[in-house]
């Protein structure tokens, strides 16, 4: 069985989750998920960054010790997940003691080898973004362009990692697609913008604290704490058992992607695989970066005050839907604004008009004509064949590009389709003249249905599994699509039996009318 590993950012636990958090890792469960039904063994790493100076202030404005903090912090983003309903295999927090061993031991190793050096060092480091800046890299008022603050000069003696000396090696691992150990950094322009900034140059990191106690003691000089991006970086290695469990490292290293926002891509398509390279490790084969949840024009962010929560969103529309809304508004990759109006209107459009409406006037039908029982019928697939052509062709390309709004719109259009023929057939009208068609058409447009929930199934897991009970279906879904994604070949005889019982359930999706 073939692996695949993905893995999302692990979150600062300063404050509680938010949209954009959901975003990514509902956009990399999407995707584990898809994997699982294409027969991969996945593993999906998520977790918490626990450890920084950022955390430490938090917990002093908050009047808590920092411990205090990350275990009720990170507890929520928990809660998060399993409201989402997150399929992750492990949930990793960098304050565990399996990453302490693992930072330590990796740290040691780039030392031994000559990388790690002490110097004196004196430049502006923003805590919100946990890293140094140089002037230029400001805005004109001399602050982040992320958090708008002004950057705060620091001076100490700490050590330096020997980033300049991986230029070269990372630029063909980065521009050959042909070296072995070709890194994918999506989309094109932020590979683009990686590599003009790579060819000018690179200066070496500071890798360690001296005046912060919050973070894991560096194993050669106790006094010094290991910084806080390279001990959460290494946590994509400890999650899948560095040092201690080499079984499960070897099956599952290098990561097949990172998935994350573009605020932090230069840490992972940068600074991670040098790291990983003078450590001596495989690199990863893909670094996935999506654009920004913007509300009017503004990054959605827990410093600026302006989001919205995951429970909002499932207060209002229901886990799967919140989960589909909040891949398929924008698309993946550059920034977009969000807003009540926006996902409100994807819902109606989307689910309750177009699929909501097929699965209520289908089984309507056939209540009405057939007493709720699957009608027998001959030459039952053709239109499931139809739907067949329009997801091979655009919804699991898009799904393997990791482009989960495009595959949503291939299942809309196959949706689209489906009611189309309804409306082409106009079966009640066949009822009066000609009732001898009806059972192929009812029995069509279940079949077709069924494919499509298939293809739901990563998106919205609960609601598919609920219409594959409700339409009649086959077995198990999830074994079933399974089987199907195999070798995309439709079962002889439709998905569905003839003489199955389905279910009437009332509305699925309830239109909602925006004030
Ligand atoms: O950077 N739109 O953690 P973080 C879209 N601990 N995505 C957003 C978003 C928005 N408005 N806001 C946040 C860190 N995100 C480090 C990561 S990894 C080794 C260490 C998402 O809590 C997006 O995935 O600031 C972004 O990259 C991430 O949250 C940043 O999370």
């Amino acid at each position: 069985m073939r692996k695949y590993y993905i893995t999302t950012p692990i979150y600062y636990v300063n404050d509680i989750p938010h949209i954009g958090h959901s975003y990514t890792t509902i956009a990399s469960d999407i995707l584990a998920r898809w994997k699982r039904l294409n027969n991969f063994d996945v593993f999906f790493l998520t977790g918490t960054d626990e450890h920084g100076a950022k955390i430490a202030a938090a917990a002093k404005e908050k009047g808590k010790t920092p411990k205090e903090l990350v275990d009720e912090m990170s507890a929520r983003f928990k809660e998060a997940w399993k409201l989402l309903n997150i399929s992750y295999t492990d949930f990793i927090r960098t304050t565990e003691a399996r990453q302490d061993t693992a930072v330590q031991k990796f740290v040691q190793i780039l030392f031994d080898k000559g990388l790690i050096f002490k110097k004196k060092y004196e430049a502006l480091y923003c805590t919100g973004c946990e890293r140094f800046y140089s002037e230029k890299d400001l805005d004109e008022n001399g602050c982040c362009h992320l958090h708008k603050t002004k950057p705060v000069l620091q001076a100490e003696e700490n050590y330096f990692f020997k980033l300049s000396s991986f230029q070269n090696a990372l630029l063909e691992r980065i521009t050959d697609k042909n070296h072995k150990e070709y890194i994918e950094i999506q989309p094109e322009e932020r590979r683009n913008e990686i590599i003009g900034k790579l060819k000018l140059g690179l200066e070496d990191i500071s890798v360690s604290r001296a005046a912060l106690e919050w973070g894991i003691p560096v194993p050669f000089d106790q006094k010094q704490t290991v910084y806080v991006w390279v001990d959460a970086l290494i946590n994509y290695i400890t999650g899948i058992g560095y040092p201690s469990d080499e079984k499960t490292f070897n099956k599952y290293w290098p990561a097949d992607v990172h998935l994350m926002a573009k605020d932090i891509l230069w840490f992972h398509s940068v600074i991670w695989p040098a790291l990983l390279m003078g450590a001596g490790f495989a690199l990863p084969k893909k670094v996935s970066s999506h654009g920004f949840f913007t509300s009017n024009g503004i990054k959605m962010s827990k410093s600026l005050g302006n989001v919205i929560s995951p429970q909002e969103l499932v207060d209002k529309f229901g886990v799967d839907a919140a989960r589909y809304l909040a891949v398929t508004l924008i698309p993946f990759g550059p920034d977009g604004d969000i807003s009540w109006n926006a996902f409100t209107l994807k819902y109606n459009t989307d689910l309750a008009n177009n699929l909501g409406n097929l699965i209520s006037r289908t089984i309507k039908m056939a209540e009405k004509y057939f007493n709720l029982e699957v009608p027998n019928a001959q030459n039952g697939l053709e239109l499931t064949k139809k739907a067949a052509e329009i997801l091979n062709k655009d919804f699991s390309p898009a799904m393997d590009a990791i482009h989960p709004h495009k595959a949503a719109e291939a299942l809309q259009n196959a949706i689209t389709l489906v009611n189309q023929q309804i409306e082409n057939d106009a079966p009640w009208k066949l009822a009066k003249t000609e009732p001898e068609k009806l059972p192929a058409c009812i029995n069509s447009y279940l079949q077709a249905t069924a494919l499509i929930i298939i293809h739901l199934l990563p998106f919205m897991p609960e609601i598919s599994e609920k219409i594959w009970k409700i339409i009649g279906a086959n077995g198990n879904i999830t074994d079933t699509a399974k089987k199907y994604f195999a070798d995309k070949t439709i079962p002889e005889n439709g998905f569905i039996s003839a003489g199955a019982k389905l279910e009437n359930p009332g509305i699925l999706f309830p239109r909602i009318v925006q004030k």
